[in-house]
């Protein structure tokens, strides 16, 4: 069993140890034990319960999806999902021929039994970039222009268009100033566009910037982060480990969620978001890395060390923007505040 401590992550469930009745009962589960722990896919966790009172059978739903009846049970990891997955363990005993129920909850972290590959690039072109801009999302239109979505709590947030290289808008938008303008993504003729901590979402007509209608988040995302798309589904992460996909024509509710993990972490504040060949590109705030994101399960499979071009920027903001030119398939990289365009190529 290779597990490990976590040591980081203000999201790691605390153990919630609940019994019925407290004051009268005396066992020894080990399920608590393994709470915020970390395993790798495939690892297996070893449950035991020991109690003076005799136990009738012992039920552990997984995800509130798999149960499962035995005193001892040896689970496999690889029947979880990737990242957290909460264990609930049920004790029936019985105590003057009653049967009572007793119950743990724990938090099992299930990592990526691969290591993160380190991915070179190299620095191909640079641009001018609008420095009065604090980026929350970028991304490539359909006509080849620069689309940005801008955050600010001092003056008003702006969904803005503008030819590479250029300092000056082709067309822009300022939103109400209740509303911080984060993450932005199009589909179709559609640009959506994310708010921090409104759980609203704006959608503009692509070519006029005209507003066409507003939408709420599913109400289990935390805030709006970064948001990217792929054929009609919204990719979008709200500053945790997750990244959630939500169909263009069910905005209400989303339809799957995936959870960052690596060989031996959790990623946590997942930002800005790029869909590029069938993999996630994502920035994590406040770190001068890009991950490579696989969409089907949330495994990092890749890393890019961008320090040499963030490090200049610091003290202005972090790198934070990522779009993907289809047209030689290379990709532009930001940061907030920052007065450059970085076109880089992948060497992979
Ligand atoms: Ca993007």
């Amino acid at each position: 069993m290779k597990y490990k401590t976590l040591g980081i992550s203000f999201l790691i469930l605390v153990i919630i140890m609940s019994c019925s009745n407290k004051n009268e009962i005396n066992f020894n589960s080990n399920i608590h034990a393994h709470n915020n722990q970390l395993f790798h896919f495939g690892d297996s966790l070893n449950l035991t319960v020991e109690s003076k009172y005799s136990i009738d059978s012992i039920t552990y739903q997984i995800n509130n999806k798999v149960h499962l009846s035995k005193k001892l049970i040896i689970i496999q990891t690889d029947n979880f999902d990737y990242g957290t997955n909460i264990i609930t363990q049920n004790i029936y005993f019985n105590k003057n021929n009653t049967q009572q129920k007793t119950t743990y909850t724990a938090a099992i972290i299930v990592l990526s039994n691969s290591q993160e590959k380190l991915i070179g690039y190299e620095i191909i072109n640079k641009f001018k970039h609008n420095k009065l801009l604090f980026t929350e999302g970028l991304f490539i239109a359909d006509n080849g222009n620069i689309i940005e979505s801008t955050g600010s709590k001092n003056r008003t947030s702006q969904l803005v268009e503008y030819k590479l290289g250029s300092e000056n808008f082709e067309n822009s938008i300022e939103l109400s100033k209740e509303y911080f303008g984060e993450g932005a993504t199009q589909i179709n003729d559609s640009i959506y566009q994310l708010t921090w901590k409104s759980k609203k979402g704006f959608i503009y007509n692509e070519k006029s910037f005209e507003l066409i209608s507003e939408f709420n988040f599913p109400p289990q995302i935390f805030e709006g982060w970064g948001l990217t798309s792929f054929e009609n589904e919204l990719i979008l992460s709200d500053g945790t480990d997750k990244i959630y996909f939500i169909e263009s024509n069910n905005l209400s509710n989303y339809k799957r969620k995936i959870s960052v993990v690596g060989f031996n972490k959790l990623y946590t504040y997942i930002n800005e978001l790029e869909y590029i060949n069938g993999f996630i590109f994502a920035n994590v705030w406040q770190e001068d890395v890009i991950l490579k994101i696989n969409p089907a399960n949330g495994i990092v499979v890749g890393k890019l060390d961008l320090k040499q071009i963030s490090d200049k920027y610091n003290k202005n903001g972090v790198l934070n923007g990522i779009a993907h030119n289809p047209k030689n398939n290379s990709i532009l990289l930001t940061g907030k505040f920052w007065s450059e365009i970085f076109e880089i190529k992948l060497n992979e």
